[in-house]
Parts: structure tokens; C-alpha cells; sequence
């Protein structure tokens, strides 16, 4: 669990809020995991949105709260945490009501998580390029020294090693597009992944047995991503396709996913691109 310590953080302010507060962005699939978490625990939140499209993230105030630059954060009782999948544990433990780790899963459920949140930096290749089309810098020099400059660098006391992971993940990308070699490991490793699921998901109704659970939620949420990029999920996994269908109808999770028309558009001209020079998410990665 990834609680911050006051050392780590410069922009004192936040230590002296009181309820629940959270940093996120309507697009970012975490900040999305997280909310609806807190819609179906029915808790009432303040919303602090951070627009990555702007690179607000990348300010010395919210460097400040969260060291890692990163959407979500949560603010609860002047206490700060990041990382989506513990801010989900974290409120399953506090607010008893709907619970959503069942009992038998309590000393699991991290280990659980932590194979989906391993992946999360093949979510964004993939992302990156196969939604809307960024240009060849989605961060620049400029903002990755403003990244750099921001914040204590330090996550419980220690230099972060997450902060340089993101600044090389930047770098890289900056200076060599998003390479098809990287689509194609991401895709092959959510393959992977999605298969296990697709078993699971052939006996259970839910991915730890017959009632809901975070676990589904996080990886609803991934999975949502996935198909917006154009991976096969009723070709290649039906079973998860099946799982999906209901919990996109539930209004706990649809409101979190909606996409704006001008979002969608640029999407479908992207995608449209890339089905003309046969260069789409099934062609790249030969799914
Ligand atoms: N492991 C982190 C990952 C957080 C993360 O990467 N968030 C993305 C949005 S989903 C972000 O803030 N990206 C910053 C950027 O795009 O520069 C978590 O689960 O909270």
C-alpha cells in the first residue's frame, strides 16, 4: 500500500483536507477504475479533475501531491495515496458497505492486482497508439524537465524508482514512435493475460466466483481500453466478452467510460487511417 508521507509531499495544503478527495482525469483508465469503485461503495467524494491533455499533471503543485506526476491520487482525512489499485483496497477496507474483496480473497487480492497493474505500461503503448493520433512527442522535452524539476522524488522516504521508469518510458517513445515491436509484445502479453481470464470466466460468472469484485473492476476497465483500440476480445476471448456485456450496462460503470463525440471522431479518422495502410491493432500485432 502506497501511502505517501508528509515528507514526500510539498504542497502542504492537501494534509489538512477533510472526507475524501480525488485527483483524476475523466479519460485515464485508472482514475475511471477508481471512480467507479466509489459509485458502487456510494461514497461521496470531492472531484479535483487533472487534465493530462494540458499537462497538469506535470505542475509543481500537483508534482507536490503526487511524486510520480500520476492520476489518481486520493486525499482521504489529510492522508495521501497513490496507485489505483491501492486507493480500491483502501476504500473495500474503510467503508464497509457493498464489499468488494470477498473475505476467502483478503491476503490474495493484492497479488492479484498487482498481475494486472504489471501491465499497465503495455495499456498505455497501446493506447498511445491506437485512440486518437498524438504526434510524435506526446511529452516533450520541455514537459519532462518541468517532470524532472516537479516534486520531492521520493515515495515513502526513497527516491522513487517509478519517476525514472516514467521519464524513460518518454524518452523512448520521443525518440522511436511506438514501435510495432513494442505493440506487438504488449498485445502478446494481454493475450496471454485475457486467455487465463477467458478460462476462468467459462466456470465463473465473476473472475473470483459468483459475486463482484474489485478484481472484475480493474480489469473492466482494461479490457473497455482494449476493444477502443480495436483488440478482438469476441473473436480471440469470448468468455470475457460475455462477462463484459452486462457490467457496461450497469450505470455504476457506464457513466465512467462515456467518450466524447469529439473524442469518438477522432478515433474512428484515426482508426480509419490505419485500416487504409493496414496498420490497425490486429494487423501490427497479428492477432
Ligand atoms: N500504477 C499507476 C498508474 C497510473 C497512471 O499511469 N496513470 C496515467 C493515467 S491512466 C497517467 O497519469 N499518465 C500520465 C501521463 O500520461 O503522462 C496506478 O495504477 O495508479
Amino acid at each position: 500500500m502506497v501511502k505517501l508521507l508528509d515528507s514526500d509531499i510539498q504542497t502542504k495544503e492537501v494534509l489538512k483536507w477533510k472526507g475524501l478527495h480525488l485527483f483524476h482525469f475523466l479519460g485515464s483508465a485508472c482514475s475511471q477504475k477508481t471512480r467507479i469503485v466509489l459509485n458502487m461503495k456510494s461514497l461521496k467524494w470531492v472531484s479535483h479533475e487533472i487534465n493530462l491533455g494540458e499537462k497538469e499533471h506535470f505542475t509543481p503543485w500537483y508534482l507536490g501531491i503526487n511524486p510520480r506526476g500520476l492520476v489518481p491520487t486520493l486525499i482521504m482525512d489529510g492522508s495521501v495515496y497513490i496507485e489505483s489499485n491501492d486507493i480500491i483496497q483502501l476504500l473495500d477496507e474503510k467503508f464497509p458497505q457493498n464489499k468488494l474483496v470477498p473475505k476467502s480473497f483478503q491476503n490474495k487480492m493484492n497479488e492479484l492486482l498487482c498481475h494486472e497493474n504489471d501491465l499497465h505500461l503495455d495499456l498505455r503503448t497501446i493506447t498511445f497508439r491506437f485512440t486518437q493520433d498524438r504526434g510524435k512527442t506526446p511529452r516533450t522535452t520541455e514537459d519532462l524537465q518541468n517532470f524532472r524539476n516537479g516534486g520531492t522524488g521520493t515515495v515513502e522516504g526513497k527516491a522513487d524508482p517509478d519517476k525514472i521508469r516514467e521519464i524513460e518510458f518518454w524518452e523512448k517513445v520521443a525518440s522511436e514512435g511506438i514501435t510495432d515491436q513494442a505493440v506487438k509484445k504488449s498485445a502478446e502479453r494481454f493475450r496471454f493475460s485475457l486467455e487465463n481470464l477467458n478460462k476462468t470466466l467459462a466456470k465463473n460468472q465473476y473472475l473470483l466466483g459468483n459475486t463482484i469484485s474489485i478484481l472484475d473492476v480493474a480489469w473492466f476497465i482494461y479490457v473497455n481500453r482494449l476493444i477502443f483500440c480495436g483488440y478482438p476480445i469476441k473473436r480471440l476471448h469470448p468468455n470475457v466478452n460475455k462477462w463484459l456485456e452486462p457490467l457496461h450496462k450497469r450505470p455504476e460503470f457506464a457513466k465512467e467510460i462515456i467518450v466524447s463525440p469529439e473524442l469518438a471522431k477522432a478515433v474512428k479518422a484515426n482508426h480509419q487511417r490505419q485500416q487504409e495502410t493496414k496498420t490497425t491493432l490486429v494487423d501490427v500485432a497479428d492477432l
